[in-house]
């Protein structure tokens, strides 16, 4: 499947950590075009649901913790995100689904892409007949 759980590099002395990502990196394989987070998700609630055309991310789960559920239309893995040395790299046509927000989760989110609704598959059985295709 297309997607990495990385070792993030932290700049750490007494005062504590610092992880600087560029693009064009070992950790960022692409132009950043756009930068988000997710933050104060509600109890229970249940995120994501789509897969890509063309966008790559990194994903980092910055404070407290959540899964990420990734398909590619054969198999289904849980990657479990509670590290802000960690991250998650996402690779066009992976469904991904999120879930378990701690109250205090965090995602940051690199993008290679500009926001494009264009761009989101968010009908699963329509993802399965354009990955069948690709
Ligand atoms: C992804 C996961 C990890 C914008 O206007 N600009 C943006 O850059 C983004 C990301 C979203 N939006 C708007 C579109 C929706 O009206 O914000 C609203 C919520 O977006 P969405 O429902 O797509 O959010 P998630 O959490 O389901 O998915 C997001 C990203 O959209 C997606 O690319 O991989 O986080």
């Amino acid at each position: 499947m297309d997607y990495r759980l990385i070792d993030l590099p932290s700049h750490n002395d007494e005062r504590g950590g610092l992880v600087a990502l560029e693009a064009w990196s070992e950790w960022v394989p692409f132009e950043i075009k756009r930068v988000y987070y997710l933050f104060a998700t509600a109890q229970g609630v249940e995120r994501g649901f789509h897969a890509h055309r063309k966008l790559q991310q990194l994903c980092i789960c910055v404070s407290g913790s959540c899964d990420f559920v990734l398909d590619n239309g054969q198999s289904r893995e849980t990657v479990h995100l509670n590290s802000p040395l960690k991250g998650l790299r996402i690779g066009n046509s992976v469904w991904r689904e999120m879930k378990n927000f701690t109250p205090d989760c965090v995602i940051l989110v690199i993008a290679s892409e500009h926001y494009d609704e264009a761009d989101y598959i968010r009908d699963y059985q329509k993802y399965l007949s354009e990955i069948n295709h690709i």
